[in-house]
């Protein structure tokens, strides 16, 4: 039997890749992220497509007449770049990689909360600029986090884990706002408190770490309006994804004091970081790191893998999302 045709759009780690291909007719892009119009081109070329974040598949690649690919095993968990509408109607699988990602983007979260809390990238800054005079009793002062109230924008399963490090860790007091309120076990596990809107959640919290997916529902939920609610000394973390912050909005506020900090991993427009924040000092800017560990970014490969091989098996297919 002939093997299925895969397109991997973007480099895998090796041991995933190196698994692919022991088992399916693959070719990998390692050259710049597919056009829409090679997108549309692959379309046609392969039984299955692995794409990441950064490939758009649009209601107009799904439309691309005579194609050939059935399935999608998306690399990562976020899956807003696929118009899942526009699959089903063409009787397309898609799959993402939930899980696994989850601790090492929590990690991320945290990594912000203290980056931007303590001042990290603007004490380095300076100290590496040479404007470091010695220790001094009031210099660089942060924030403690000890006590502080950590709010987050949705409740799934990186929420849950930024919920537990940041109170096993750092002491912090957990509430949480969500389309739906999460199960008392799963409230009592993380001693986490529902608000019931963001408005109020946005208006009670030390820092605010946004959780939701991207796409029409969450787009630009942080603005003007909800960062005028915001403490002063607040500080916002989004390690979801760009579209839910107005970004125009955010670096207007940073600049303002309206809010204290930001610690950013994700952004409208990647990779391009809007120019009004990379001059602020009060925003810490990380190029989309969440999953960005070795072992993460295989078990995302392997995890993806997994699911191609249930589709081509006959198989349900485990992480399915259209
Ligand atoms: C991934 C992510 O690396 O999985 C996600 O949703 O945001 C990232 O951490 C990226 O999406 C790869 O496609």
């Amino acid at each position: 039997m002939t093997k299925p045709k895969i397109l991997i759009t973007r480099p895998w780690p090796a041991g995933a890749q190196a698994y692919m291909q022991s088992r399916y007719d693959v070719t990998v892009n390692d050259a710049a992220p597919l056009t829409p119009a090679q997108l549309s081109e692959a379309m046609t070329q392969y039984d299955a497509v692995c794409p990441t974040v950064t490939d758009k598949l649009t209601v107009e690649v799904f439309a691309t007449p005579n194609a050939r690919v059935k399935m999608i095993g998306n690399f990562g968990a976020g899956y807003e770049h696929i118009d899942i509408n526009a699959a089903k109607a063409a009787g397309i699988t898609v799959s993402n990689t939930p899980d696994v990602l989850t601790e090492a983007t929590a990690d991320i979260a945290l990594m912000l909360m203290l980056m931007t809390s303590r001042r990290a990238s603007e004490a380095e800054r300076q100290l590496r600029d040479g404007g470091w005079k010695g220790w001094g009793t009031t210099a660089m002062m942060g924030q403690s986090l000890q006590g502080k109230t950590l709010g987050l924008v949705g409740f799934g399963r990186i929420a849950q884990a930024t919920a537990h490090k940041a109170r096993q860790a750092l002491g912090m007091e957990i509430a949480y706002y969500s389309r739906r309120q999460a199960a008392p076990d799963i409230e009592a596990a993380h001693g986490a408190r529902y608000v019931a809107s963001l408005d109020e959640l946005a208006a009670q919290s030390d820092i605010l770490s946004l959780h939701t997916p991207g796409g029409p529902e969450t787009h630009h939920m942080v603005n003007h309006r909800l960062l005028s609610l915001m403490k002063k000394s607040a500080i916002l973390i989004n390690t979801a994804r760009g579209s839910v912050v107005k970004e125009d909005d955010l670096a207007e506020a940073l600049k303002a004091g309206t809010i204290w900090a930001a610690g950013l991993d994700v952004y409208e427009r990647e990779p391009i970081v809007h120019d009004a924040l990379l001059p602020l000092n009060n925003a810490v800017l990380l190029p989309h790191l969440g999953s960005a560990t070795v072992e993460t970014r295989e078990a995302m490969g392997m995890r993806a893998a997994r699911n191609v091989d249930q589709f081509f098996a006959g198989e349900a297919v485990g992480d399915r999302v259209a």
